[in-house]
């Protein structure tokens, strides 16, 4: 049995995620959890809400109401959403709680103990309306490129040119409006991540096994023009980690606090701790998942992200732990993914296009979702989302294949043999057929699991549930129970404990439809069929099922025309 260390990216605390953020970590993240588990090893998953930063204080501002309180609120938001996705964290963290403040200071405090922050002092602009600080990205003005009046400091939404804040004409606060902005003097913290470039790219060259998209995208920053930069590890904001050093204060750093990228990755350690709190467990628990020197050496940790969140994975908080010079343990496998477009064109949380997780979950149970975006996960490329392909999927393989062959059986069996696992019979070339590409296809199954392959993973699945319905079909019981009940009685028993096998199998994928077909076989018992001969006999004569309500419903014409409309445009 092996232990395996799991986090998605935390999403950020100031909206709902939509699908493809969905996508691109917290479901495939449990997907491999929830299959891992299966196995057998032992799992901790985490995941937490990401909620310092300027978006967040706006967000707060916006909804009316104070930050910490907004953001309790949104957590519980979150952790409602992510329950009705079936996510199975063992904690759903805060990126604000204690855990997380006292090992942000903790570790700014080793990373200055080891000469690897600089205190820069740099000139930031300031608005006096609002009385703070703005990120680049906050001032807005005219741009000397393109004329576009509405680019940001940081770049030409219009012409894509990188700007500086103060390149802009006529520059304003995109939070108030105010031109009242002026340029004052700051101090800040800066991460020395050039003195541990050679040790990065070392430990990312040592990362043979990494999917390519992962690596690229890490050594692009490592070399791109002038290669690795420091990194400013502080803000003039109100909302984050106070920076101190360790539990001492910071001279000339009060009223600061730790920018949200620094922070958030840290939380996937102080989550581990939070989870030990909240479960009555010791330091001892939850380092022996983090410290290498307190048993963490034989974890496996694997991180799930977008594309988007690479760097900050392969490289900043990879600067953080090393430039600690503690034994925490460092990532063993980055899976991350590209985009998952939307009927033609971008999801956008700024401009609400696309279908978010609270709506999806309002208009069809989570295993539809779960089934459509883990068999279409934008993997080697972006993929689409189309209202088309959704139902075409979910009328196919759930319904047609899966949801079909659950209900065929266990009808037949009912009407004609009972509600007991028929004993006639014995199973003949046909099963021992059928046994033999079932394991060889569970083998192709678990590697590709083991690999998260997501997508050859969902194709051998249903590759699986597809090989099930065609022996229904070809031993056709309902001709031989009139000709030879005994043989009719074998394909059922055979029948019977294949639902069981498939919902093992296809749990990770679609928890609730596998946990209906369990109880209808009337068993608890979840073991990964390691021998699928010996597991298609588990349920023995006798054994007592039910019929269980249809697991799969179809989506018709009706309602994808409907949701295409209703998804069209943008969400109020
Ligand atoms: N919060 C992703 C997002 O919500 C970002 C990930 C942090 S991982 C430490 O866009
Ligand atoms: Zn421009």
């Amino acid at each position: 049995m092996a232990r395996i260390l799991i986090t998605s990216a935390i999403p950020y605390i100031n909206g709902i995620k939509h699908l493809g953020n969905l996508v691109g970590s917290q479901l495939p993240a449990d997907l491999y959890a929830r299959f891992m588990r299966g196995r057998g090893h032992e799992v901790l998953f985490l995941c937490a809400t990401d909620e310092h930063g300027t978006p967040a204080e706006l967000a707060a501002a916006k909804a009316g109401k104070p930050v910490e309180e907004f953001c309790a609120e949104m957590h519980a938001v979150q952790k409602g959403i992510a329950d009705g996705f079936r996510l199975s964290f063992d904690h759903f963290g805060r990126s604000s709680s204690q855990r997380n403040h006292r090992l942000t200071q903790h570790f700014a405090g080793k990373l200055a103990e080891n000469g690897l922050i600089e205190e820069v002092s740099e000139k930031q602009v300031f608005s006096v309306a609002d009385n703070r600080f703005l990120p680049d990205r906050y001032i807005e003005g005219t741009c000397p490129n393109c004329g576009y009046d509405r680019a940001r400091g940081d770049q030409c939404e219009n012409c894509t040119k990188q700007l500086d804040p103060t390149d802009l004409i006529n520059p304003r606060s995109a939070i108030s409006g105010s031109t009242d902005l002026e340029l004052r003097q700051t101090k800040h913290l800066y991460l020395r991540q050039r003195a541990l470039r050679d040790r990065l790219e070392a430990w990312i060259d040592s990362r043979a096994d990494w999917p390519v998209l992962t690596t690229s995208i890490a050594r692009k920053w490592l070399n791109d023009g002038e290669g690795l930069q420091d990194r400013g590890i502080t803000r003039d904001l109100f909302w984050g980690v106070p920076v101190r050093k360790g539990d001492q204060p910071w001279p000339g750093m009060e009223g600061k606090v730790f920018y949200v990228w620094f922070d958030a990755p840290i939380e996937y350690i102080a989550c581990a701790a939070e989870w030990a709190d909240a479960n009555g467990l010791t330091e001892a628990d939850w380092q022996r998942w983090w410290r290498t020197d307190k048993g963490a050496a034989d974890v496996r940790y694997v991180q799930f992200m977008g594309k988007d969140n690479v760097p900050f994975h392969t490289l900043s908080f990879p600067a953080t732990i090393m430039g600690s010079g503690e034994p925490w343990k460092l990532v063993d496998y980055i899976k991350s993914f590209n985009y998952l477009n939307y009927d033609g064109g971008q999801f956008s949380t700024s401009q609400g296009r696309g279908v978010f997780m609270d709506q999806a979950l309002s208009i069809l149970p989570p295993d539809y979702w779960r089934w459509w975006l883990l068999s279409h996960a934008p993997e080697n490329a972006d993929s689409e989302f189309t209202w088309e392909n959704f139902q075409a999927s979910v009328n196919k393989d759930l319904a047609d294949v899966l949801g079909n062959l659950v209900s065929r059986v266990t009808k037949f069996a009912t009407s004609k043999l009972g509600d007991m696992v028929p004993a006639g019979g014995e199973f003949g070339p046909r099963e021992t057929a059928l046994i033999a590409d079932l394991g060889a296809r569970l083998r192709d199954y678990e590697a590709f699991m083991e690999a998260m392959d997501i997508r050859k993973a969902a194709a051998e699945l249903r590759g699986i549930w597809v090989v099930g319905n065609e022996y229904l079909q070809g031993a056709a019981p309902w001709s031989a129970v009139k000709t030879d009940p005994g043989r009719a009685e074998a394909i059922v028993r055979l029948s019977l404990n294949l639902i069981r096998v498939y919902a093992i199998l296809s749990r990770p994928f679609i928890p609730d439809a596998a946990a209906t077909m369990m109880a209808a076989m009337g068993s608890n018992d979840w073991t990964w069929p390691d021998h699928i001969g010996k597991a298609l006999r588990a349920l023995p004569p006798g054994h007592p099922f039910t019929v269980p309500e249809n697991l799969f419903r179809k989506i018709t014409d009706e309602e994808r025309a409907d949701w295409q409309q209703r998804f069209s445009g943008v969400r109020g």
